[in-house]
This record gives structure tokens, sequence and C-alpha cells, in this order.
């Protein structure tokens, strides 16, 4: 293949290396030994890191492996880049990377290419597509979720022009207005990537729950007629709970998926003049992605959009478990298995040992119960 040919031509003085040899006579002052912890739950990971380079390129090939469904190897490619996201510092050569947990043999190839070859960039992520991959297209996810609901289809454009946070701001009002209308009293939270303080989205999620246990009970379908009522959703599908309170504590989910109310939905957003031509000017592409005058005359774009109730006995978990990242919550279960014997969701902990459920009321409680330093939103972009 490309990789390992161009792996067999030689192994170059990395082009980086000779840029850091110019600005300073001492690599390890740049480059310290990091101690890096292996669950990226114990790790703090910052939005912005230093080494976008090779994340880029590896979640590329993680994404690709998750399309020809191997998600070991996905999953790998993703535990790879999160490590390489929590480093304080780039990533200059192979030796950066003695001691780091997470990075795989694929991965090691995959980073030494990058480091020795090709040099940083944010076109390596492009070459990488030319070079060995697929098109882009083939690889932008639709989300399974889109192929039950056949009629997005038609606003495929719109639901892959990334949602903004101004636009995540104008729909937590409408979200707010519409919650508040039909339960006042009612808490909502914005989670997702937003919560973790993305600039950009898929969706916009949102969490709704109520202080007083059981005034929550089918808040859904008002929210959503509410909304519906003020012409604002283009398409919705919600599915009911399906948890039981005990006296012990939640039913024990049978799997990972989650059982809360929760709607699927598809927002018309109104756009502002302004905000078509800062986009339009954006993609730089002479058409508005996905932004047209639609019959009324008014100019709006579609907007997935994800509402969940919670009850409040379990809001802390659903807000853990709903802020992300997704990669994030993984290693937060697989710690809270395999180094404490609980079974965490987003509805609770479960204590093998002490065969009984852990209440917490706060996020900062359920990292205590599990024994981590609390990571702050912000921090958990693994
Ligand atoms: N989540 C999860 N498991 C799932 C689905 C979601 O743990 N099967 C959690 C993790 C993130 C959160 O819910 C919201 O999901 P997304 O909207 O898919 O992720 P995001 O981080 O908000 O990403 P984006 O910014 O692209 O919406
Ligand atoms: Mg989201």
């Amino acid at each position: 293949s490309w990789l390992t040919e161009s792996m067999a031509s030689g192994t170059p003085v990395p082009i980086q290396d000779r840029h850091r040899l110019k600005t300073s006579p001492k690599p390890s002052e740049i480059t310290p030994a990091v101690r890096m912890k292996s669950y990226a739950c114990q790790r703090r990971t910052p939005l912005k890191h230093h080494n976008s380079f090779l994340t880029d390129a590896l979640e590329i090939l993680a994404q690709n492996a998750e399309f020809s469904e191997n998600e070991g190897r996905s999953v790998a490619f993703r535990r790879s880049a999160s490590v390489l996201k929590a480093l304080p510092h780039v990533v200059r050569s192979m030796d950066n990377l003695k001691d780091l947990p997470c990075l795989g043999e694929h991965s090691l190839r995959v980073i030494k290419a990058l480091t020795n070859v090709f040099g940083v960039g944010v076109r390596t992520a492009d070459r990488w597509f030319r070079e060995g991959l697929r098109s882009p297209l083939d690889l932008i996810p639709t989300g399974q979720k889109l192929n039950h609901a056949q009629q997005a289809v038609e606003y495929y454009n719109d639901l892959n022009t990334p949602v903004t946070k101004k636009e995540a701001m104008v729909i937590s009002d409408i979200v707010d207005k519409a919650v508040k209308a039909v339960l006042p009293g009612a808490i909502i939270t914005l989670s997702g990537g937003f919560r973790r303080g993305k600039e950009v989205g898929h969706d916009v999620d949102f969490l709704i729950t109520h202080p007083e246990e059981g005034a929550e009970e089918r808040l859904m379908p008002k929210i959503v007629n509410w909304l519906d009522d003020q012409g604002l959703l283009l398409y919705q599908k919600t599915t009911r709970n399906s948890y039981l309170e005990s006296k012990d504590g939640p039913a024990r989910p049978a799997s990972n998926m989650d059982r809360f109310e929760r709607c699927f939905s598809i927002f018309k957003l109104e756009q502002l003049d302004s905000d078509i031509h800062a986009k339009a000017s954006s993609y730089n592409s002479g058409k508005t992605a996905g932004m047209e005058e639609r019959h009324t005359g008014s100019i709006w774009r579609a907007v997935r959009v994800d509402l969940v109730v919670s009850p409040y006995s379990q809001f802390a978990f659903a807000t853990l478990g709903w802020t992300g990242s997704k990669l994030f919550e993984r290693e937060l279960r697989r710690w809270a298995g395999q180094e404490k014997g609980m079974s965490l969701s987003s509805h609770a902990l479960y204590d093998s040992k002490q065969q009984r459920y852990l209440r917490a009321n706060s996020e900062e409680e359920i990292f205590a119960h599990l024994g981590l330093e609390y990571i702050p939103p912000s921090e958990r972009n693994a």
C-alpha cells in the first residue's frame, strides 16, 4: 500500500524536527516525559490540543473502520487519538510516544508515517483521503438514525452543515420557552458537545427534568405538541421511556441503550440574513449549502435536535452520560467495570461488591463514587 511504500523508502529527518532544531537546541526541554493515565476518564482532554494533524488522520481511520463494521479497530484508533489529544506538546518523533498507553501497532504505523514523511499540517487528512481511502463523501456519518427517518433525507445538506454555537443558543431559547410553557419549574440543560465548549456540532442535545420526581412523566408529547403548533418542527420521533423505579433504585438496564423518554427531532430554524452570508462565505462553495428560500418565502434551515427527559433522581447520571464525549463515556464505563466492580449507565451506578445502587445528586458525586478526580465538561473532549 502507499503507506508501507512510503515507509520503505527510508526514514528522512522529519521536517518538523529540522524546524525545531533551528529554534531550540534541547528537545528534552520541549517534550518532557508525560505520565499518561490509561483511561480517558482519568485524563483532562481539552478541545484545542497540540496534535490535530495526527488525531484527524486517526479519527478518519476510526470512522472508516466503523463503516467497515470493525468496531474493535475503530475503538483502538479512537483511543490512540485520544491519548495524543491529552499530550501537552506536539509529537515530534516516535521517541515522544515512549511509555504512552493505548498506542497499538496500527496507530503507531500511522503516526510514524505522518511524523516522518508528510510533516505537519491540516492537509494531512486530505492527503490521506486521496492516497488511501475512498471519497470523503463516503465517510460523512449520516447516523443510523437517519436511515430510520426516511423523511430526513430531504434535509441531508442542511444536516451535514455544522450547527454553530449561535444557532444552538437560538434553539436553547426556543426549547426553554416550550418546556416552561408546558411544565413550569422544569430544568433544561444543554448537553452534548456544546456543553463541552465545542464551537460546532452535528446536533443540539438537551436534557430536561423537574425537581418534583414524577412531574416529568409524559412530558415529551406536551413539549412536542407545543413546538409543532408553532410550526417549529420538520420531523420528530419520540421513543417512550422503559425504565422502572423500584425501592432499591432504578431497574438495571439490560443494555447500554438509554431508556429515557427521548425525542429525535429536526427543527425548522429561521435564518438571519447576516448568518447566511457569513456561512456562505465561510464555506466558500458558491452555493449556500441547504439554505434556500422554500415555498413560504421565509429563509430557514433544518437542524437536528435531541431532547431527553430524565427523572430528577437520575438527572446527575443522565447529565454525565449525555455530556460525552462518546469515548469519554465509554472509558468511564470501562473504568467502572474493570477497576471498581461497578456498572455505570446514564441512569444509575451499581456497586457489585456492595450489591446496591449508589445515589448521586451531582456529577462531582459520581466521580467521587468512582474514585476519580473530577473532570469538568470542557476537559471531557477525549
Ligand atoms: N451518547 C452516548 N452514547 C450514545 C449516544 C450518545 O454516550 N450511543 C452521549 C455522548 C455524547 C452525547 O450523548 C451526545 O451525543 P452526540 O450528539 O452524538 O455527540 P456530541 O458529542 O454532542 O457530538 P456533536 O457535537 O457532533 O453533536
Ligand atoms: Mg451533539
